[in-house]
């Protein structure tokens, strides 16, 4: 980027943030008055007992709205890249909001430690001068050291090889050359599957089972999903599937009071993770139900229990709703690196996986592991979490996940 374009950018990073904190004023004040005209109402009510229960039902029910609304921060270079990364993308200035700039902001965060053993000492390498084979091999290795996987790290370096061996590659030029390698490979499995962005189909029951080994994040992630898809408007279910857990039900009715999704269970010791299923597509079909999120057990005796487990859950549903659309996504916890990796090409082989969902992106040094899977395993990474809050999860997008991973700063 040269000095114009990086001038216009901050200019234009400025105008967002000035009419951003500006919507952030006006929606206090109105908020404020809100508060004011609900006090009085209260007041003149505290007299009656019933209408007092209430109250405080609705006093524990209100923190979590209020904290739910995302401050906007200092005008940073935080504020600036992510603003950036918006613009890029062909984003106005008066369509971006306060979510999607603290989210870039995490997630440019989470993935700083990969990209300090990685990007910053690349750059370190490199520093102006155009590339060498030896700063290939130095490459090599740090992708391989970011979890990147052989098979990605050989495309990404055999293709670098290619440009160099026909012109000269300057630093800066060679990283936007490996920008684009990058997202090529993210990019297949999801060009393949002929879906860009995972979302629900209106006027069908999507079923959505969130699959993968304990934890890694599959009921946090769920609770995220819910909030997401009812915050869209989506009518959204819950059924609690991991009967082997005995929290895990607790945990999941948290996750659905927050984001006001009901919850199917079986409280019943031993239920059987199918019957909850069955249970909750008749739900679903009774409250015409657009999509279903299932929550599925990580740790039965045997893998084998585990996928005999799905495949009995998957029967069900073929049976009950013959015409939905089901997403069997596999959660991986970006901290488990190779291992994640190993567990993929497990489920890949026996639970006919269609997406992944990458977790706890924040604060690993592992992210690289996403190359891997979508080059290794061939899945598209459909949704990525950067943190437990209930905002942190976000519909992948590759451009956003590769400028962060290569940010230069
Ligand atoms: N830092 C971080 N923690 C996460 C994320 N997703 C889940 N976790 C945490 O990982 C732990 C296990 O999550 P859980 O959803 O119970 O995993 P499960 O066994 O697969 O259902 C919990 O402490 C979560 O708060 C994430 O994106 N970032
Ligand atoms: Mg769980």
């Amino acid at each position: 980027m040269n000095n114009t374009d990086s001038d216009n950018s901050r200019e234009w990073a400025a105008q967002a943030y000035a009419l951003l904190k500006k919507r952030q004023e006006e929606q206090k004040q109105e908020l404020q008055e809100q508060e004011e005209q609900k006090q009085e109402l209260q007041e003149q009510e505290e007299q009656k007992q019933e209408l007092i229960d209430i109250n405080s039902k609705q006093n524990i029910a209100e923190p979590t709205k209020t904290n739910s609304e995302t401050q906007l921060g200092e005008f940073d270079d935080n504020f600036t890249w992510s603003a950036m990364v918006l613009a890029a993308q062909g984003k106005k200035i008066n369509q971006i909001s306060i979510d999607e700039i603290d989210w870039l902001t995490k997630l440019r965060r989470g993935l700083e430690e990969t990209r300090k053993g990685f990007v910053t000492e690349l750059l370190d390498k490199l520093g102006d001068d155009p590339l060498t084979p030896e700063s290939l091999d130095d490459l090599e290795t740090l992708l391989i050291r970011a979890d990147v996987g052989i098979d990605s790290t050989d495309k990404v370096i055999s293709s670098l090889r290619t440009k160099l061996n026909e012109e000269v590659v300057g630093g800066e030029a060679g990283i936007k050359f490996l920008k684009k390698e990058l997202k090529l490979i993210i990019d297949k499995p999801i060009k393949n599957s002929g879906v860009d962005l995972l979302v629900p189909k209106k006027g069908k029951l999507n079923v959505w089972l969130l699959v993968g080994v304990n934890g890694v994040g599959k009921t946090t992630t769920l609770g995220k999903l819910a909030y997401l898809s009812s915050k869209s408007n989506y009518k959204t279910l819950i059924a609690a599937a991991d009967t082997f857990r005995a929290a895990a039900v607790e945990q999941l009715k948290v996750w659905g009071e927050r984001s006001n999704v009901d919850v199917i269970s079986n409280q019943s010791k031993n239920a059987d993770p199918a019957a909850v299923v069955f249970d909750a597509i008749n739900s679903a079909k009774k409250r015409n139900v657009d999509l279903l999120l299932v929550d599925t057990a990580g740790r039965l005796q045997t893998k084998n229990n585990l996928m005999d487990e799905l495949a009995k859950i998957k029967k069900i549903i073929d049976k009950k709703v013959p015409d939905a659309i089901v997403e069997s996504l596999l959660v991986l916890d970006a901290s488990q690196g190779q291992n994640g990796l190993k567990q993929a090409k497990s489920f890949a082989k026996s639970a006919n996986l269609s997406g992944a969902i990458i977790t706890k992106l924040d604060g690993t040094s592992r992210g690289g592991v996403s190359l891997a899977v979508s080059e290794e395993v061939n899945l598209p990474i459909r949704f990525i979490g950067a943190g437990e809050g209930i905002k942190d999860l976000r519909p992948f997008n590759s451009y956003e996940f590769v400028e962060a991973l290569l940010a230069d700063k």
